[in-house]
């Protein structure tokens, strides 16, 4: 597909004969799923469930509503639904077309959404009408004026003008054009460090394949049961095995709408799940709420953290805590996931990030001139493999510095390997800040706040957090007159940034600290401010 970056010949011919790719597809994996296991339950949300059989009638049925309204092959179709039934049935439709899922979050707002819908050329755009007290409609017309190649905005419930989602399934023969294992099934985000998120092209073979080598390692079957409570359209728990792994092994996912021990701790027991993915601030919650909640944790056999730094003082606890196992799983939406294994020693799981998960994934850690550091040494760590991007969608600038001349992806993560070959996060290369898993750009939010009157120049940077692991600073150079912090979190709410992005905090400066190349010293900006923070 155009703009995307395919692997070269050889590396696809070897991963398919290492049986990595097998030649399969989402919308036949489903039919295969509805054949074996019927009316064996495959999603549960709220006091609604949907068998397998049914899920795979009521996404032919989608797919024919999306066909009739001028969804086609390779069209892509931003979608931002929460965790419901709703949101497969719109995934699965698209990839049964080959159309192309774009998967924005429900905390996106106007600035994101409209660059998503912008840069993919999106031809339509689903959103509920409400969520976690948002109303979607007011943002969906602005995004709807702003990008021409918009035809239709789609609404999951009251849709006002604009189509209902419901009133698209459809009872009519809908042709299904010919999906290739290696054709892009969607498009996922990149938490970004430079600007606006890129859009990351996965193909079904691969992404499949990195559902079943994850289920293989997290021993997930159809007895298994997932509770997903980060957003479904997230990488970790779409395919870390997340909803999509526990699909492809004919479990059930039950779906929550978030991570409250008030939500989830009652479905654990009723629904008796065997495993949830957490990210860190998530796990500080519930092992706060446990202790003072009583339920039947006893289905319970692993919980996943990842997504962003958990110290070892906090994972020690979960296994005590809740009886289950505890997995670390460090991946990225661009392909390598790193899990522990289930059986590895307490120590391996508490203080490492694990390792890959395929044995023909390849990394790398490098100094800055890209040379290989000494076992045990701190670098960058570069990766390629059977489910690892060549290329961002249509970024082939950017793609230059992102990827190695012999396409190992340059994660921006700061390393080390341990006697054990178990990979330890050490920090970042890249200008991103992770507060608890949301991954902030520090550039892109910079872009938003330099549009400000009054600010003459700014540099964001992360400042350590106990809960968070990171928040963000935004150091100020006021211009004429400084700005107050209030208007400036106004300001950013109505340029329309996701509210995890609008900065922790601000502090006005005369000049900032440069590097000897008279750049801006971000790391003497951390310093500063973790200063200041200690000091109080
Ligand atoms: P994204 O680009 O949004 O897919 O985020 C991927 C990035 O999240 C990685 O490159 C890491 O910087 C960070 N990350 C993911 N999992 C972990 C983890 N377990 N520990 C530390 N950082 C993590
Ligand atoms: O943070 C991530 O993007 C992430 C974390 C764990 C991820 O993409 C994944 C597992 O697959």
């Amino acid at each position: 597909m155009l703009g995307c970056q395919p692997w070269p010949q050889d590396f696809a011919a070897f991963y398919r004969k290492m049986d990595c790719w097998r030649g399969e597809t989402f919308g036949e994996m489903l039919r295969d799923r509805a054949r074996e296991l019927g009316e064996h339950i495959a999603l549960t949300s709220g006091d609604k469930q949907v068998s397998y059989a049914a899920l795979d009638r009521k996404v032919d049925q989608l797919a024919a509503g999306f066909q009739q309204i001028g969804i086609e092959k390779e069209d892509r179709v931003v979608v931002q639904l929460p965790n419901r039934i709703e949101f497969f049935e719109v995934c699965f439709a698209l990839f049964r077309l080959g159309a192309l899922p774009v998967f924005a979050l429900p905390s996106h707002r106007y600035s994101e959404i409209s660059h998503f819908c912008a840069f993919s050329e999106a031809k339509a755009y689903v959103v509920p009408d409400r969520f976690a007290e948002y109303d979607y409609l007011p943002m969906a017309r602005k995004v709807q004026q702003n990008t021409p190649t918009l035809q239709h905005v789609i609404v999951a419930g009251d849709s006002e003008e604009y189509l209902a989602l419901a009133d698209l399934y459809s009872e009519a023969e809908f042709t299904a054009p010919e999906v290739k294992p290696d054709d892009i099934a969607f498009l996922q985000l990149s938490g970004g460090s430079t600007g606006l998120s890129k859009l990351i092209p996965r193909t079904h073979d691969e992404y499949i394949y990195s559902l079943r080598r994850s289920n293989e390692i997290v021993e997930l079957n159809e007895d298994s049961v997932y509770l997903a409570v980060l957003p479904a359209a997230h990488n970790f728990p779409l395919s870390s095995p997340g909803v999509l792994g526990t699909l492809y092994a004919g479990g059930r996912v039950v779906l929550a709408s978030g991570g409250s021990p008030d939500e989830a701790f009652p479905l654990i027991e009723q629904e008796k799940v065997t495993i949830a993915a957490l990210v860190p601030p998530m796990a500080i919650i519930w092992l706060e709420a446990v202790k003072t909640r009583s339920y039947d944790f006893s289905s319970l056999q692993l919980i996943q953290v990842g997504g962003a730094n958990f110290s070892a003082e906090i994972a020690r606890r979960i296994q005590p805590a809740f009886g289950c196992k505890l997995q670390q799983v460090y991946g990225m939406a661009e392909g390598l996931v790193n899990y522990t294994r289930l059986d590895d020693p307490d120590d391996v799981i508490i203080h490492t990030q694990g390792r890959p998960m395929s044995p023909y994934d390849e990394i790398r850690i490098v100094d800055q001139e890209d040379r290989e550091v000494e076992q045990g040494q701190v670098g960058e760590l570069l990766t390629r493999g059977p489910y690892t991007i060549r290329g961002y969608y249509k970024a082939e600038k950017h793609n230059e510095k992102a990827f190695t001349s012999d396409g190992f992806y340059r994660t921006g993560d700061l390393v080390r390997m341990n006697e054990a070959g178990c990979i330890v996060v050490e920090g970042r290369a890249k200008d991103q800040i992770n507060r608890g898993g949301e991954k902030i750009a520090a550039e892109e939010v910079e872009d938003h706040l330099i549009a400000h009157p009054n600010v003459l120049e700014v540099a964001i940077v992360s400042m350590p957090d106990k809960f968070l692991g990171e928040r963000s600073c935004a150091f100020i150079i006021p211009h004429q007159q400084t700005p107050n912090k209030a208007e400036l979190k106004v300001f950013l709410e109505e340029r329309g940034i996701a509210a995890f992005k609008i900065p922790d905090r601000v502090e006005f400066v005369d000049t900032f600290p440069e590097t000897a190349l008279g750049k801006i010293s971000k790391k003497a900006l951390r310093e500063i401010i973790t200063k200041k923070l200690a000091s109080v």
